[in-house]
């Protein structure tokens, strides 16, 4: 005689009565500490991560936004109530007609039509019909609806680890370059052309738009619009942005502010671009330090000059212990709200430290990895000299 077949009852070595000690088992899985711990700090996280304020995605400023948030619902609600259909009826069968002890094994049907039927189609109308919307919603985000307001063009650059932003035709045909701080007037599309000067990374305003990859030696084009009627606070608003695709060592640290505002204050902050005043004694002498040590790298008194930014460029891409690098234009550094690629306010108090030593503020930037004034760690300038460019930078009287 051989074995006994594998189906008949009780031939499996599983299904052995013994049962031992199961449930206290499951039970010292809930009583460790660290696994307890992880589903509380799992939980917050969850809760946390779905607050409106600050970086979200449940809260659209403008057309695009709106767009892909009623898309995410509309996919997201079906799929849920789609997955609680399924297990339950899953779930249902799976204990109502489960074995029980002594009675029969059910008997196996195959090959009902139409519930065969019934089941492929309505999956298929579904996956049809949010797929034909879906692409439907994409062809009318692509691109600012014609009849509107005539759409304002940003380009935008990214680099290790910040965020450089060109207006070509803002101030009246005056070009305006500027980092970190994305202004742009309410109401009006705002077209972006977006690149990259060394890796891969990715601009992202989830109030404004979903993301969409910087790629080196590529052009991406996306468009967003901040609409009045949608932002409940008075104007100018400030919404975040990030940039959303691993790039290096300070990637976490690589942020930027977008400052909604009215035409009309757009208008006026454009027109008064321009290097800070040298008009105190004080404000000539960071002029003179700044001359003496960062322009190798900044530009302040406009937007910077192409062939320079190539050379920054080149010396970055080149290496080298201390080379020029591309770095954020300070011309209208005072206008900004933020320092460092959007990770600290911009002040007095901040801005000290990061000229003290930038390495203590934002680990891994170019600036202190490159400029001969860190080499030797923390700034080699006195703190009457600090006091000077600060004043300088911020125009501070
Ligand atoms: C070797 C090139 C280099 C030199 C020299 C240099 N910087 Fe920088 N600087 C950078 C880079 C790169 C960044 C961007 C750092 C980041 O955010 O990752 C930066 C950022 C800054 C920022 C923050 C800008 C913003 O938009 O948040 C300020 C302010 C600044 N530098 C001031 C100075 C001053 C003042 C000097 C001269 C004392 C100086 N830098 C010298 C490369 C340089
Ligand atoms: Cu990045």
């Amino acid at each position: 005689m051989g074995p006994p077949p594998l189906w008949r009852k009780g031939s499996l070595p599983m299904q052995s009565t013994s049962n031992s000690n199961r449930p206290s088992g499951r039970r010292s899985i809930l009583k460790n500490r660290t696994v307890l711990f992880g589903l509380i700090a799992a939980l917050f996280l969850f809760a946390t991560g779905c607050s409106k304020e600050g970086q979200s995605t449940w809260e659209a400023f403008g057309p695009v936004a709106q767009k892909q948030l009623d898309l995410f619902n509309v996919l997201l609600w079906v799929m849920v109530a789609t997955f609680f259909l399924v297990e339950g009826v899953l779930l249902y069968a799976a204990i109502r007609y489960r074995k029980r002890p002594g009675q029969p094994r059910p008997p196996q049907i195959h090959g009902n039509t139409t519930l065969e039927v019934v089941l492929t189609i309505i999956p298929t109308i579904l996956v049809l019909a949010l797929g034909i919307w879906s692409v439907f919603a994409l062809f009318e985000i692509d691109k600012p609806p014609g009849d509107g307001p005539e759409p304002m063009h940003v380009n935008v650059t990214a680099h290790q680890w910040w965020f450089e932003f060109e207006y070509p035709d803002a101030g009246n045909g005056k070009k305006i370059i500027t980092a970190n701080d994305l202004k742009i007037p309410v109401d009006r599309p705002i077209t972006l052309s977006l690149f990259s000067d060394d890796v891969i990374h990715s601009f992202w305003v989830p109030k404004l738009a979903g993301k969409l990859d910087m790629v080196p030696t590529h052009e991406n084009k996306m468009w967003f619009q901040a609409d009045s009627d949608k932002i409940d606070d008075d104007l100018p608003v400030t919404l975040f942005g990030t940039c959303a695709e691993l790039c290096g060592l300070a990637h976490a640290l690589m942020r930027f502010r977008v400052t909604v505002m009215e035409q009309t204050d757009f208008d006026s902050w454009a027109a008064a671009y321009g290097p800070p005043p040298t008009n105190t004694d004080k404000a000539k002498q960071g002029a003179q330090i700044f001359a003496a040590n960062c322009t190798l790298c900044h530009t302040i008194d406009g937007p910077d000059d192409p062939a320079l930014s190539a050379s920054r460029l080149t010396g970055f891409l080149t290496g080298g212990d201390i080379t020029p690098v591309p770095a954020p234009n300070l011309t209208d550094l005072r206008t900004r709200n933020t320092l460092a690629a959007g990770i600290v306010d911009l002040n007095e108090t901040t801005l000290r430290q990061w000229l003290q030593n930038p390495e203590d503020v934002k680990p891994g930037n170019y600036m202190s990895e490159r400029a001969v004034l860190y080499q030797n760690g923390s700034a080699d300038l006195t703190d009457e000299e600090i006091d000077a460019l600060i004043g300088y930078l911020l125009d501070l009287r």
